[in-house]
């Protein structure tokens, strides 16, 4: 008889799989699976042989385990955001089903008589069938979620078990599983063979409660035993209640008790954290304290292993969610592995542990003729409603898990209800979160995506709204390429309406891959893989880029969402308000640096009080340091730092938390400039020349940002012909003791155009430009940027007092210090994936750009200028798809903005809002040229 492969569009949950149960630290004997494994593909489930109950595998390759076969060199990865790469006619899916056959021989130890022997598998992507020593012995599905078989009648202690796993990468479960994310198939979690004891607990559930200084704690256990907590003194019987007065469990104090259920057939270790999760008048509260969530979106991802992450990589997030105070994780769109939610637990992150379920490409409410969603089609229910019980037991002793969430973007599905129905059957604990019920039929949260600052307030200042339900933003500050920016908009709801309850940043990290084209090592996106169907970068949207270096959103967010508010009282002395949910600033050691025109010229520690959560001191600035205030200095800012006093487990002593500038000068008003006209400043076809400096022209594009480029903006600039100006010159020559050049700057066959004065004035060692520019004609109301470009022999390096160290736009300055810095030009460039317009310095009062003809300074007189920096045009970094594209020659491209376009968030989410557009007005600039 053939293989029947039926089960691949098969609606059921699996065949002959175990009951879901909680993951445990037990001590069940364990053979783990991991390391290499026969494997072969097949482009096809008819092309796959019909030979597993004996296959010789010989001519088969390898493949490691945990692992992608599309990241082992077996096929290759695609890319869909929404759309499903295959019709939508379920449960059917293409013939052309890649199909993974892994097969490996082990011997089943000998004292593992009779223990019940189990594999279990941690995660299979997507459907797979098991074959033990010739016997087909079931079939599973969900492709993050356990599974396991009982295979005690089928091996025997001491004797060789061959076992073989069919992995196909479609089935009816992609119908579900459409999450934004590569495709990526094979058994990707561990594999271990488990030997259970009869008389040892498969399945234990720890409810552990808090209240006014005291835990209540009951276990639950299949196997009765005794619970014993050292620390706490506590040895009772499972299944009782008992209370002992502990330490709470939160995100920023992850108290945990160790523990353990002590049975005849062995022990189940416990890591015991003590927490309620509340909801009362509209606040979602964790042991009575209003949390507000400084959440990401994490996907598992990493450029070389795909999904198949180690523990080294799921700690690297959990540390450097920690260090930058990130205190929440959305679990999108899947259970994570198991190892990731323990990290949770001890470092302190709440978590909103997902459902695997997407079914996006369906549309939220489609109508005959159009087929229903799988959420509201009764043949996926007893799928759907087994998935989330699998989630659900599988975690549900982690304390970090606050909140369980039916999934993403599916629309809403009697399915959905029945899900919540079960999770809260399981678990009332917990509340249930399911963003696409959109007017709170069930859920006990209320949740957007997306949803601009202003909307957020609405629901803030109403009651009446959505059953009066916390809300919270489950995706918002959509973080692909240039941005996130106006992430301070949304703090400023969240710190007033307490209903607000904060959200979650799309996205944790870039789904780039690491991959060579064309010679070059790239992080590859939707689309470089040869896929016909896909959504490009959309798969480059986090706060990481994907080597897990922080991008300039990132550094940004650590800024917005950081612990301690410190600013100017305005009454002379320092403001520090503690945000913490309930640490007091005991932890932290607080210092003083002055500098004047960014040199250090104080320093010091600066004694302040303990403040208690929420509220705020005002500190006096050390008496030494006002003296320097008074001293009618250059530009001079105080700079405040809160770091950690002493190492924690998740950062080292002296770690910064929070910090805040305060301006100590009066900023005095730019004297007027006179000299005569220079004899070296001449106008041509590029622009105007004069030593170093070739080609300066008025430069109004910038290589369109993903937020621009999505929302259809960099279109309609197009259209304006933004991208292609020309230059006329109108006149030039001596005028008012200046050489005054006018130039006017316009598209191809429109009607507008930008006139443009350029009074160049000789004074001591260079020039002063005064730069006024009028629009005219039928101009575009908003610019990309206003500002000149001009060349300069190759750049070595850059000196610049004023924003930094990294890149500001008006909508992301906020991690901004003012400061004197210095970087080589490549270090200027941001590492965007896809390249765009990247590393501009807003407010920079001067820049030195040493070449190795000499150096050029550039100083504002007034108005301050944003720099630029690059070894490459504009249009060169517009038309390049990766970085490894950008190669630089021997010309710096140096742009010194008037201003900028903000960049916001528009890819996925509110379009820019207005403050932050650079709306075409006549605008002038003054700048000192001087050569060294
Ligand atoms: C939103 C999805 O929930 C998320 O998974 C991701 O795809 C994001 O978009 C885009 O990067 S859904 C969108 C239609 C608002």
């Amino acid at each position: 008889m053939t293989h029947d492969h039926s089960y691949v569009e098969d609606f059921a949950p699996g065949a002959n799989v175990l009951p879901p149960r909680a993951w445990l630290d037990d001590d069940s004997a364990k053979l783990p699976l991991t390391g290499d494994w026969n494997f072969r593909l097949s482009p096809s489930v008819a092309d796959a042989p019909d030979d597993l109950k004996d296959p010789d595998t010989s001519g088969w390759g390898t493949i490691a385990v945990p692992g992608h076969w599309q990241l082992s060199g077996y096929g290759a990865p695609a890319y869909t955001n929404v759309v499903y790469p295959f019709p939508l006619e379920p449960p059917f899916v293409p013939t052309d089903n890649p199909t993974g056959d892994y097969v490996r021989t082990v011997t089943i130890p000998a004292d593992w008589a009779g223990a019940r022997v189990v594999l279990r598998f941690e995660g299979v992507d997507s459907r797979f069938a098991v074959h033990v020593n010739g016997e087909l012995v079931g079939w599973s599905a969900g492709s993050r979620l356990p599974s396991e078989f009982d295979l005690t009648d089928l091996v025997a202690p001491g004797k060789e078990a061959r076992i073989a796993v069919r992995v196909h990468q479609w089935s009816v479960g992609s119908y579900v599983e459409d999450q934004d994310m590569w495709w990526l198939s094979g058994i990707f979690r561990e594999v271990n063979l488990l030997a259970l004891k009869p008389s040892a607990p498969t399945d234990v559930f720890v409810h552990a409660s808090y209240a006014d200084g005291t835990g209540t704690l009951k276990v639950d256990a299949d196997v009765a035993g005794t619970v014993v907590v050292p620390e706490l003194d506590l040895e009772f019987a499972t299944g009782d209640e008992v209370t002992a007065a502990v330490e709470p469990w939160s995100a920023e104090s992850p108290r945990l008790y160790d523990g353990v259920v002590r049975t005849e057939g062995g022990d189940v270790r416990l890591r015991i954290g003590f927490r309620t999760v509340a909801i009362a008048d509209g606040v979602l509260t964790v042991n009575g304290n209003r949390v507000l969530f400084n959440g990401v979106n994490r996907h598992e991802f990493h450029p070389d292993r795909g999904r198949a992450l180690t523990e080294q990589d799921m700690l690297d997030d959990v540390l450097l969610m920690k260090q930058a105070g990130i205190n929440a994780v959305r679990t999108s769109h899947y259970p994570p592995h198991p190892h990731f939610l323990s990290l949770c637990d001890e470092y302190g992150l709440y978590v909103i542990d997902e459902c695997d379920l997407e079914t996006h490409g369906f549309g939220y409410e489609p109508e005959p003729p159009k087929l229903p969603n799988p959420v509201m089609d009764p043949r996926f229910r007893d799928d759907l409603v087994e998935r989330i019980r699998r989630t659900v037991h599988r975690d549900k002793n982690h304390a970090s898990i606050i909140i369980w969430s039916l999934g993403n973007e599916c629309g809403m599905g009697e399915n959905l209800k029945a899900m919540y129905d079960v999770a809260k059957e399981i678990d009332p604990s917990r509340p249930v979160h399911y963003e696409r019920d959109t007017e709170a039929e069930f859920v006990d949260i209320y949740s957007r995506m997306y949803t601009d600052p202003a909307g957020c307030a609405e629901i803030g200042a109403d009651p009446e709204l959505y059953r009066n339900l916390p809300f919270i933003l489950c995706e918002y500050g959509h973080a692909m390429g240039n941005g996130p920016g106006g992430l301070l908009d949304y703090r400023e709801v969240f710190d007033k309406y307490p209903r607000c309850q904060g959200g979650f940043i799309w996205e944790w990290i870039d789904h780039g891959l690491r991959t060579t084209i064309d010679g070059r090592e790239v992080y590859a996106y939707g689309g470089d893989f040869g896929e016909t169907i896909h959504d490009g970068n959309f798969v480059c949207d986090g706060l990481l880029f994907p080597d897990r270096t922080p991008s300039p959103g990132m550094l940004e967010y650590i800024k917005v969402i950081e612990p301690l508010r410190i600013v100017a009282d305005g009454n002379g002395a320092v403001s520090i308000t503690n945000r913490y949910e309930v640490l007091d600033t005991s932890h932290l050691r607080f210092t003083v640096r002055v500098e004047a025109e960014g040199e250090v010229v104080g320093d010091g520690g600066l004694p302040v009080p303990v403040i208690a959560p929420g509220e705020t001191v005002s500190v006096e600035f050390p008496p030494a340091l006002v003296k320097l205030r008074d001293a009618g200095r250059p530009e001079t800012w105080l700079t405040v730092t809160a770091e950690l006093a002493e190492a924690t487990s998740w950062a080292e002593a002296g770690h910064r938390v929070a910090w805040g500038q305060i301006r100590l000068d009066e900023p005095a008003a730019a004297e007027p400039v006179t000299g005569s006209a220079p004899t070296d400043v001449t106008a041509g076809v590029d622009g105007i020349s004069f030593g170093d400096v070739r080609n300066a022209r008025l430069d109004v594009w910038r290589a369109p940002i993903d937020n621009d480029a999505n929302p259809g903006v960099a279109n309609a600039w197009r259209q304006e012909g933004l991208h292609r100006v020309q230059h006329r010159i109108v006149s030039q020559g001596e005028r008012d003791g200046a050489w005054e050049v006018v130039a006017r700057t316009a598209p191809p066959q429109l009607q507008w155009g930008l006139v443009s004065t350029w009074r160049w004035t000789a004074v001591d060692g260079g020039v002063v430009l005064d730069l006024s520019v009028v629009p005219d004609g039928l101009f575009p109301e908003v610019l990309p940027r206003l500002g000149i470009t001009f060349e300069l022999p190759k750049v070595e390096q850059v000196e610049w007092f004023g924003t930094g160290p990294n890149e500001a736009y008006v909508d992301t300055r906020e991690a901004a210090a003012v400061g004197r810095y210095s970087a080589t030009v490549a270090e200027l460039q941001t590492p965007y994936v896809r390249p765009q317009e990247n590393g501009h310095r807003i407010d920079t009062r001067w820049a030195a750009l040493t070449a190795s003809t000499g150096t050029l300074r550039v100083e504002a007189v007034g108005t301050l200028f944003g720099l630029t920096v690059r070894d490459w045009t504009t249009h060169d970094l517009e038309t390049a798809s990766h970085t490894a594209d950008l190669t630089p020659g021997d010309t710096t491209y140096v742009t010194l903005d008037i201003a900028q376009t903000g960049v916001g968030t528009a890819a996925c989410g509110p379009k820019l809002p207005d403050r932050d557009k650079l709306k075409t007005a006549p605008a002038s600039l003054s700048l000192r040229f001087t050569t060294a």
